[in-house]
């Protein structure tokens, strides 16, 4: 049974968090934290903060401004991180809420109903809660039947949970997977940390996963292949025995960190590597390969697996960055450039929608424009 992708969606929250308001915050932060430890700083026993800055945001990653759930409680210096009301149990939960917007948006798109679909699959870097099942919320709020679970491949949440979705369908288990990625970034970064306070942003989307047959137009799955490498470079210690733990870890040691400069040394030509021979494997060349979506970490990094990909210089059409709005928004990233990117195709053009990060992992997924 083959597969199709028949829609996507896409949510953002509606606070935009500019480089300038994070740069502001973050210098008036430093100018603060040397101050109250100006007489350990000159003792030597702390580093003095240095300040952040646009220019280098922006070149050394591409990112303007990202979505934010929060935007006062990550600029408020008494804080220094999103201000996220209490829900009680009986409400939607923030990460479903995310995700169903998403799921709405995908069902709405392809003229869908929560009837037409089989299941749910919420594929995201963490879950706000183990169990129930993200998913399971998900579902219900959407009011769809059949079966929910939760699954997690940090940066390759979706293009694993899209695989995920297709190999349900080609085994009969389901028709139709809604395949939901809701990225609450923001809530993960340490705000006091240079090197990082500029990384992340909000988002969710979700990929309707259809049998080609069913399909009205949408994309052809053409294949898809998965590969993981174990790696600290990208890591949070977040998790469910840190309350048991003795001793007990810092707050900054259950946040998003990472070796940048490692990741995109092993990273890029990995990646670049992967996708060449699932390409072979396919038998496709890059020049019939109009498009790469690719994971939106860093515009340098994009720009460098392109270029290997293809043996030449890259027109930005060919790798669209949307990092400039939305920052990297994890799992999300391949899916919204895909999302924003793909109008200009005509029926038999052939895409890559490709993530990669922590883990580390990479899912490549090609995809061709299907007639309606
Ligand atoms: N302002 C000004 N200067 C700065 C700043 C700043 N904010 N930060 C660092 N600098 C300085 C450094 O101190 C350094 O100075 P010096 O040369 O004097 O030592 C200089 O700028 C250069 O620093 P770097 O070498 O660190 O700068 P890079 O050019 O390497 O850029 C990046 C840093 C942007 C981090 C880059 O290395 C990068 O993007 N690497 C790839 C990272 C990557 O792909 N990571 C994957 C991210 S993880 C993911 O995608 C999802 C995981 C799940 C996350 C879940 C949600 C939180």
């Amino acid at each position: 049974i083959a597969t199709a992708i028949q829609s996507t969606g896409l949510w953002t929250p509606g606070e935009v968090l500019t480089n300038q308001e994070l740069v502001e915050s973050y210098n008036a932060h430093v100018v603060r934290y040397n101050a109250e430890n100006a007489d350990a700083i000159a003792r030597g026993e702390l580093a003095e903060k240095q300040p952040s800055s646009t220019e280098f945001i922006e070149k050394a990653s591409g990112i303007k401004a990202r979505y934010a759930i929060s935007k006062s409680g990550i600029l408020d210096l008494d804080r220094m991180k999103p201000d996220i009301p209490f829900r009680p149990d009986d409400e939607l939960s923030w990460m479903a809420e995310a995700g169903a917007a998403a799921g709405k948006d995908a069902l709405e798109r392809a003229g869908w109903g929560p009837a037409d679909v089989d299941g749910v699959i919420c594929s995201a870097t963490s879950m706000q809660r183990a169990y129930p099942s993200m998913a399971v919320e998900i579902q219900q709020e959407l009011g769809i039947g059949g079966f929910a679970y939760d699954m997690s491949v940090a940066c390759s949440s979706a293009t694993f949970g899209i695989t995920v979705a297709s190999n349900l369908i080609t085994s009969g288990q389901a028709r139709s997977m809604l395949v939901v990625t809701p990225e609450l970034a923001t809530p993960q970064v340490n705000y006091n940390d240079r090197d990082s306070h500029f990384i992340f942003g909000d988002a969710a989307t979700a990929v309707l996963v259809v049998r080609e047959d069913d399909a009205t137009d949408g994309w052809s799955i053409r294949g898809m292949k998965m590969k993981t490498e174990f790696s600290n470079n990208i890591r949070t210690n977040l998790g469910f025995l840190n309350r048991c733990e003795t001793p007990q870890r810092s707050e900054a040691d259950q946040l998003f960190s990472q070796q940048g400069r490692k990741v995109f040394k092993e990273v890029c030509p990995m990646a670049a590597d992967f996708i060449l021979e699932h390409m072979g494997e396919l038998g496709l060349t890059p020049d019939q390969v109009k498009r790469l979506w690719l994971h939106q970490a860093n515009i340098n990094m994009n720009s460098m697996v392109a270029r290997k990909v293809y043996g030449r210089d890259v027109a930005p059409e060919e790798a669209p960055i949307i990092l400039d709005e939305f920052a990297n928004t994890a799992g999300c990233g391949s899916v919204i450039a895909f999302h924003r990117h793909n109008d200009d195709f005509v029926p038999g053009e052939t895409g890559l929608i490709c993530s990669f990060g922590a883990g580390y992992s990479i899912g490549s997924i090609f995809v061709e424009k299907r007639a309606s």
